[in-house]
Order: structure tokens, then C-alpha cells, then sequence
């Protein structure tokens, strides 16, 4: 049978054995997840990345040493088990196994940093300081076999519509979301930075033709606050697209979340989390800036013309409107720099609008983008009254010397989609180890 120094043969998954199995011998490996002392009868639960096989040891019919070995096994140790399968309709998948050999591969310390059986609940700080463990929990292994279907669903439905996927730079030079700070780091001889966005690079991209991209990409974020919708490292799916406007490619992001939920929804590993998953109706509501300030000023919420929505007003509004929503027709000052100001009959009451969207949950802002400047002037100009050196955007100003097509593109935050989409409360809990104000390590 197996050996610690020879890989295990035959081991089949826990769900890969059924009741018509029965009678013939198979072999099992992972973790030991309950033990349950009856007298007579002594259960050894033994989980694997699929689910769990009972082990049933008779204290009459067992060899005497292996019933020994088995009692004395610590919880979480990984185990291998050889036995023959037996149905038993009460256990866990219709059947048990009855143990000729038991190797332990790897004993686990006696005190543990948390129960996988969650019998004793955990602080989520105590979980994430013991992440390794705390991911053997069913339902936080299922939040992460979720989040990689949803970047599969993400990709296939970029792929399918003709994107190229692309990696730019994570050390850079230069900011682009004006508000966010930057994390410095030191560069040889000079100062460079972790990027906020790829925004810059995306956007040259259609200088060089590619047309429709898309990153998946971790962006840094150096925001002080701590908060259960903010990370210093997120994830976030960009997309740039050359000769369409904001309108086409929000038609793209609604699209897209409804894609990815309709894949998430068969997805059995939802019924761990007790949700019950709706595909949200396209189009999604759009509602102006102007409108949105309106609506939480008649709530109480006193909003001026060019100020950003707060996260009260974002929760006054998500609650009056309860589902999916974009807002429109922001002002130009609080937008950055390459968002594309409206032309002058789009504009309201002389106000100085941009092309740029949010996309919002009703708990979280999921997404924002815009139609781009790409006018080399008009985009000098608008660097340089954000209170921006041109000079250190000088590689990305240059693009658009040489030919830029018009174009448009968005970035969306992965953690808060799954936050969102999943009904949990805190961002942490989507993120296998998160950075944020006071955790910098697992
Ligand atoms: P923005 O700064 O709005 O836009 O970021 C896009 C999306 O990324 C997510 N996000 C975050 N998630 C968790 N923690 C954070 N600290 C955090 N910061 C941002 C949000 C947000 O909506 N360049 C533009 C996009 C574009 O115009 O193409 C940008 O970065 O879900």
C-alpha cells in the first residue's frame, strides 16, 4: 500500500466511492476531521478536497494495533487508509470503510488553531491568522472554488467576445487614481510605485491596435481606512475597448455579471453558504449623478453639486433602488483625468459633466469607467489641472500623439463582485490572505 516515500496509488476521492462499490477495496487520503468514540464501534471522518468517508472500526474486529493507531491518530493529520467499502446508508455518501492499513503521513500538534467542524466559531482575524486551516472549513473552501469559477466565467466570456488578455506592469511611475495614495518603493537609484490601475497601459494598448483587452490583476491601493469594503491589494478584471464610447462597453459589464452569475448559480458548492443566487435582469438601471444626489438629499443626506458620494449616501441610495445600478453623467472634478468631458448638448444646466460611470450593489460600488479623452491636448490640459506633472506622464501622453483611436474600458473589483454576489459582509473573508492596514502576513 502506500508508503511516505512513494506517492499514494489508487486514492480515490471521497465521492468518487459509492454504495455500489461495495465489497471492494479502496484507498482514501486526507485529513482526519472527527473522531467519534461510540465503545464498541470507533468512527474516523477523514475529509478530502471533495467531502468526507467514514472509517468504521468494530473494537472486536478490528487487529488489535491498528485499532490502537487509529484511536490515538491527532484530528487534522493527513491519513491514508486502505479498506474495503461497505454500503451504509447513514453515513456520509451511502457508505463506510472498513480499514485493513492506516498510514499516517503526517501527525498534526495536538492543539489546534481552529475547529474544522466548526463547532467552535473563530473571530475572522483568529481565521485569517490560521488561513490554511481555516480554508479545510467547508464553507471557506467553497467561497474559493466559487471565486476561481468566477474568473473562469470572466475569462471565457472576454475570450468568447474577442479580447486579448494581457499582463502590464505592477512597478510603475506614475499614479492615475487621483485620491488613492501610492505605495512607494525604492527602484535601484529612483522612486517607483505598485500601480493603482492599469489604466495607463490599457489605454496604449489601443494606440497599438489590440483593440479590446482585458487585465486580471492585483491593483495597490495605500487608503489608510479600515473598512470591510477596502483592501491594500485587490483584484480587479480591466477592460479597454478602441472605437466604442462608455455606452457600449457598459452594455459589456452588465453582460458580463449576468454571464458570471448564471454560471455560478448550478453550482452545487452554493448550497455551503445557503444562498440562493438570482441572475440579475439587463439592462441595469441607470441613473445621472445628478439624480442620484437628488434622491439622498430628499433622504436627508445633503449632497452638493461636485461632491463624491459617501458610503452612507451609497448605502441611502442602494437601499431605495435594491438592486444593480449605474450612475451617470458624473462631474468632471471628481473623475480623473482621462475621463472624456460630455459634449456641450449632452451637458445639464452648463454643468461640467464627464462620459464615466459607476457600477453599483446595492452594498458596494462594483465598477467604474468611462469614455477616454483621446485627445493629446485635451488630455495635457486636463493632467495638468488635476495639479499633475505632464512630464511624468510623458510615455503615456506620447501614445496619443501618433494616432488614438476613441475608446473606452472599466475596472472592476473581483473581491467586491464576490462579496456582493455571495452576501458577505467583509471583503477579507473572499480573499485567500488579504493586505490591509494591520495585516501584512500569512
Ligand atoms: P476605481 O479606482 O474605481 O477605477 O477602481 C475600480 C474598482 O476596483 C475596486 N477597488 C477596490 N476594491 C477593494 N479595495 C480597494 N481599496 C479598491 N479600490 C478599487 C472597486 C472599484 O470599483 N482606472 C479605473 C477603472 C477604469 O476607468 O477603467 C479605476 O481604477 O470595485
Amino acid at each position: 500500500m502506500v508508503s511516505m516515500q512513494s506517492p499514494i496509488r489508487n486514492r480515490k476521492y471521497a465521492t468518487e466511492i459509492t454504495p455500489d462499490n461495495d465489497g471492494e477495496t479502496v484507498c482514501i487520503a486526507g485529513w482526519v476531521h472527527e473522531k467519534r468514540d461510540l465503545g464498541g464501534v470507533f468512527f474516523l471522518i477523514v475529509r478530502d478536497l471533495s467531502g468526507f468517508a467514514q472509517v468504521t472500526l468494530n473494537r472486536k474486529k478490528t487487529e488489535k494495533d491498528l485499532f490502537a493507531r487509529v484511536k490515538k491518530v491527532p484530528r487534522e493529520s493527513v491519513v491514508a487508509i486502505e479498506g474495503k467499502v461497505k454500503s451504509e446508508s447513514k453515513a456520509p455518501n451511502g457508505y463506510e470503510i472498513i480499514p485493513e492499513r492506516m498510514e499516517v503521513l503526517s501527525e498534526a500538534s495536538q492543539v489546534l488553531p481552529l475547529d474544522t467542524t466548526e463547532k467552535v466559531g473563530a473571530e475572522l482575524d483568529t481565521r485569517l491568522d490560521a488561513r490554511f486551516m481555516d480554508l479545510r472549513i467547508e464553507r471557506t473552501k467553497q467561497i474559493f472554488i466559487i471565486r476561481s469559477r468566477v474568473l473562469k466565467a470572466i475569462r471565457e466570456f472576454l475570450d468568447e467576445r474577442g479580447f486579448i488578455e494581457i499582463n502590464t506592469p505592477k512597478i510603475v511611475s506614475a499614479a492615475t487614481e487621483g485620491g488613492t495614495a501610492l505605495f512607494p518603493i525604492s527602484y535601484f537609484e529612483r522612486e517607483a510605485f505598485l500601480n493603482q490601475s492599469p489604466q495607463l497601459y490599457k489605454q496604449m494598448l489601443m494606440a497599438s491596435g489590440f483593440d479590446r483587452v482585458y487585465e486580471i490583476a492585483p491593483i495597490f491601493r495605500a487608503e489608510e481606512h479600515d473598512t470591510t469594503k477596502h483592501l491594500n491589494e485587490a483584484t480587479s478584471v480591466d477592460i479597454e475597448v478602441a472605437f466604442v464610447s462608455d455606452k457600449e462597453v457598459m452594455a459589456i459589464l452588465e453582460e458580463l455579471i449576468a454571464f458570471v452569475y448564471a454560471k455560478v448559480r448550478g453550482y452545487p458548492g452554493l448550497a455551503k453558504l445557503n444562498l440562493n443566487l438570482e441572475v440579475p435582469k439587463i439592462p441595469f438601471r441607470r441613473i445621472t449623478y445628478e439624480e442620484a444626489i437628488e434622491a439622498v438629499s430628499e433622504a436627508g443626506e445633503e449632497i452638493e453639486w461636485g461632491e463624491d458620494l459617501g458610503t452612507s449616501a451609497e448605502r441611502t441610495l442602494g437601499a431605495m433602488i435594491g438592486e444593480l445600478y449605474f450612475i451617470t453623467d458624473w462631474p468632471c472634478a471628481i473623475k480623473p483625468f482621462y475621463a472624456q468631458p460630455a459634449d456641450a448638448e449632452a451637458k445639464s444646466k452648463d454643468r461640467d459633466t464627464c462620459n464615466a460611470f459607476d457600477l453599483m450593489h446595492p452594498r458596494v460600488e462594483l465598477a467604474s469607467g468611462s469614455q477616454r479623452v483621446h485627445s493629446y491636448e485635451l488630455l495635457k490640459r486636463n493632467i495638468e489641472s488635476k495639479g499633475l506633472s505632464a512630464d511624468s506622464f510623458e510615455f503615456y501622453l506620447d501614445t496619443f500623439r501618433f494616432g488614438m483611436p476613441p475608446h473606452a474600458g472599466w475596472g472592476l473589483g473581483i473581491d467586491r463582485l464576490l462579496m456582493s454576489m455571495l452576501e458577505i459582509e467583509n471583503i477579507r473573508e473572499v480573499v485567500l490572505f488579504p493586505r490591509d492596514r494591520r495585516r501584512l502576513a500569512p
